[in-house]
């Protein structure tokens, strides 16, 4: 196959968790989760429990009364996801990392070679991984799962199969499709709660298998262009994105706490004006421009919304930003009881897309 792709995707074990483990023996095999009023992860011996990301940390401790309990070093986790993505640069050169724990690359160049037999080229992806995860865990002490695919989201979902410090390989598009058909569908990255409910209500969906019944007109109709199709292509290993290199982390942001609840609309605006100017000073700083704002809100009682925008245009002003943020918050039914607010950007470009045009053109 001319175009044949190698992916690889890494995803961190209980990223805060290990790093918390690693530097502290005393909870090394315990039970622990990291976080102060929500679980932002916990320990893979405290998921045993039912201990998981985004729990109230009171249900946590319930699920599991011996847990530990660790305050998050945020700001720490966030330099070792860099120096992780750092030592990846070193050795790889098509890479996109989409969060501080996880990317893609492209390991094409290291793998295919003509008038390779199936066997040879398993087996020199095997040696990949065991390198690559030797290399990680050399270097900073910390364990990874890893999936191999011919697409990005191939390589996702198997990265998932063998959680942690496990690897999975899908040789090829019937491999994934077989693997993927008995299985729940929310095994589909992107698959997010309202397209699950409707595939549930509308379609009586739970599972990938029962995904195939369901025409592409049809996900079109329901969805929109954008995500119908990619829900019709992916179950069909037929979705294909590119690996970004000019795409920079997946999105940050800012997000505060408060100590109690918030009901005025003008201090959480306020709020959201503060931290997008924290948010435009960066961008400026490191020169980037980004094309989707969302803003994150969260009640007193854990249950948490967010709202984004996509702009047909990347920016860095702080003006539009703001705007935007704005626009978003209005559309929160609930603007009381508030106890965490935060905006996020993302789709992250090194330069501006008139820049890009005007260096395609030359
Ligand atoms: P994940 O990779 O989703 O989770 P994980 O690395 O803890 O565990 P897994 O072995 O399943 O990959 O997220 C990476 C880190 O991001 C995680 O350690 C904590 C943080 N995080 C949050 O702060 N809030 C969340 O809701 C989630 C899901 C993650
Ligand atoms: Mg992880």
């Amino acid at each position: 196959m001319e175009n044949e792709k190698i992916y690889l995707h890494y995803d961190m074990d209980a990223f805060f968790a290990s790093i918390e483990q690693r530097d502290n023996p005393s909870l090394r095999g315990k039970a622990i989760a990291v976080g102060s009023g929500v679980v932002t992860t916990a320990s893979y011996e405290a998921r045993k429990f039912g201990v998981k990301s985004a729990m109230a940390m009171a249900n946590a401790k319930r699920l599991c009364p011996h847990l530990k309990v660790v305050y998050p070093r945020k700001n720490f986790y966030f330099l070792e996801g860099e120096k992780i993505q750092n030592l990846i640069k070193k050795v790889i050169k098509i890479y996109e990392f989409t969060s501080v724990d996880e990317g893609y690359l492209d390991i094409t160049q290291f793998i295919l070679a003509e008038n390779q037999t199936r066997a040879r080229k398993i087996s020199k992806i095997k040696r990949f991984i065991k390198k690559f995860k030797e290399y990680i865990y050399k270097n900073m002490n910390l364990t990874c799962s890893v999936g191999i695919g011919f697409s990005k989201v191939s390589a996702k979902i198997a990265s998932d199969a063998n959680k942690p410090n496990g690897f999975f390989i899908f040789e090829d598009k019937n491999h994934f499709v077989n693997y993927i058909f008995e299985k729940d569908f929310s095994i589909i990255p992107g698959i997010g709660k309202k397209t699950k409910e409707i595939l549930n209500f509308d379609f009586g969906a739970t599972k990938v298998s029962q995904l195939y019944e369901i025409s592409r007109n049809e996900l079109i109709r329901k969805f929109g262009a954008s995500r119908g199709e990619y829900i019709y292509d992916v179950i069909r290993g037929e979705h294909f994105s590119k690996i970004n290199v000019d795409k920079k982390r997946k999105s940050y942001g800012y997000e505060i706490t408060f100590n109690q609840n918030v009901n005025e609309i003008y201090e959480l605006q306020e709020e959201l004006r503060a931290q997008v100017e924290k948010i435009c000073q960066k961008l400026k700083e490191k020169k980037e421009f980004v094309k989707t704002i969302t803003v994150k809100i969260k009640y007193s009682d854990f249950t948490g919304h967010t709202r984004s925008k996509t702009l047909e245009n990347t920016t860095n002003d702080e003006k539009l930003i703001y705007k935007v943020a704005l626009e978003n918050f209005s559309h929160f039914v609930k603007k009381d009881e508030v106890r965490l607010i935060g905006i996020y950007v993302s789709n992250i470009f090194k330069r501006s897309f008139i820049q890009l045009k005007l260096i395609d053109e030359t």
